[in-house]
C-alpha cells in the first residue's frame, strides 16, 4: 500500500501533522491537499490536543510549492473547481483553527509552501531555511490566499518585492522583515516547535480560541467594530472558569489547571 503523504502524531498535549512527500519536497498536490484536510480535522476534533504543529518529511523541504506537475495538469475551469477551491477551503480552515498552530521548518518552503505558512499563527525555522514566493518564474502568483495574508501580516513594499521578483530569502531574513518568528539551530527544529507548542498548549484552550478569534475577526474589522468584538470576547473570557482558576491561583500562589471551561 502506497505511504499516506501525511502522517499525525500526538506528542503530549500537541498534535504533530507531518507533510509526507519527500521525493518531491513535499509539493502539495489534490490528493495530498485532501488527506491534509481528513488529518487536520481529526487534530481539531481532539480535545486532548491543545496545539498543533504542521512540518515536512526529511531533511531537504517542509513544502517546495503547489505540485507543479499536477497543476500543469488541468485547463480552465478545472483549476478553480479542482485546485483554487480546494486549497482555498483548507488554508482558511487552517487559519480559522480555534487551536494554536506553529509551522516547523526545514529546508525549502516555497510558493505553496510559504503560503501555508501565512495561515499557520506561529513560524519557527531550522537554519538554512529558505522561503520565497517564486510563482511569478512560473508564469503565476500566489494564489493560495498568498497574496492577501502576505499584505496583512508585513509591510507592502516587502510584500511585494517578494512577489514581485520571486526571490528566495534566507532564515534570518525571513524573521527581520516579520515573515517568522525565529530561527534554531537545524538540530533542535522540533524541540524547539513542540516546547513552544507545549507552553502555549498549558494556557487555556478557552481563552486561546476566543484570542485567536479576536485577533483573526479583528484584523479584518474597522476600529470601532473591533473594540466592540474584542469587549464581547474578553466578557466571555472574564466570565469563564478558567479566568477565576488563572486569578486565583496567582493569589494562592500556584500553577493555574485550566480546563477550557
Ligand atoms: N512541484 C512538483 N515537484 C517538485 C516541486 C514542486 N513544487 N519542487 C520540487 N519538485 C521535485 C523535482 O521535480 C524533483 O523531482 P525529480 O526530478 O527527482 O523527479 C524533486 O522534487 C527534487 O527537486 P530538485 O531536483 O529540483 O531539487 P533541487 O535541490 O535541485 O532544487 C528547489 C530544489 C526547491 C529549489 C527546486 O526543486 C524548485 O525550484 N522547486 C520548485 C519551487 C517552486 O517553484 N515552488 C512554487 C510552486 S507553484 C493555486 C494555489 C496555489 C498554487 C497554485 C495554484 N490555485 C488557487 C489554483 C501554488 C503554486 C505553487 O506553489
Amino acid at each position: 500500500m502506497a505511504e499516506s503523504p501525511i502522517r499525525i502524531e500526538r506528542k503530549g498535549a500537541v498534535g504533530v501533522l507531518t507533510i509526507n512527500r519527500p521525493k518531491v519536497l513535499n509539493a502539495l498536490d489534490v490528493p495530498t491537499i485532501k488527506e491534509f484536510a481528513r488529518a487536520w480535522g481529526l487534530l481539531e476534533d481532539d480535545a486532548a490536543v491543545r496545539a498543533i504543529v504542521v512540518t515536512g518529511a526529511g531533511e531537504r523541504a517542509f513544502v517546495a510549492g503547489g505540485d507543479i506537475a499536477d497543476l500543469n495538469s488541468r485547463r480552465g475551469i478545472a483549476h478553480w473547481q479542482e485546485f483554487a477551491e480546494l486549497i482555498h477551503r483548507v488554508f482558511r480552515r487552517v487559519e480559522l483553527c480555534d487551536k494554536p498552530t506553529i509551522g516547523a521548518v526545514q529546508g525549502y518552503a516555497l510558493g505553496g509552501g510559504t503560503e501555508l505558512l501565512l495561515a499557520l499563527d506561529l513560524r519557527i525555522l531550522a537554519e538554512g531555511a529558505v522561503l520565497g514566493l517564486p510563482e511569478i518564474t512560473l508564469g503565476l502568483f500566489p494564489g493560495a490566499g498568498g497574496t492577501q495574508r502576505l499584505i496583512r501580516q508585513i509591510a507592502l513594499c516587502k510584500a511585494k518585492e517578494l512577489m514581485f521578483t520571486g526571490d528566495r530569502i534566507d532564515a534570518q531574513r525571513a524573521v527581520a522583515i516579520g515573515l517568522a518568528n525565529a530561527v534554531v539551530p537545524k538540530d533542535k527544529l522540533m524541540d524547539e516547535a513542540l516546547a513552544l507548542a507545549a507552553r502555549i498548549a498549558e494556557k487555556s484552550p478557552l481563552v486561546l480560541k476566543l484570542l485567536k478569534r479576536t485577533l483573526n475577526a479583528g484584523a479584518d474589522m474597522a476600529m470601532d467594530a473591533a473594540l466592540a468584538h474584542e469587549q464581547a470576547m474578553i466578557s466571555l473570557v472574564l466570565d469563564s472558569e478558567d479566568a477565576h482558576e488563572g486569578c486565583a491561583a496567582f493569589l494562592e500562589k500556584r500553577k493555574p489547571v485550566f480546563t477550557g471551561r
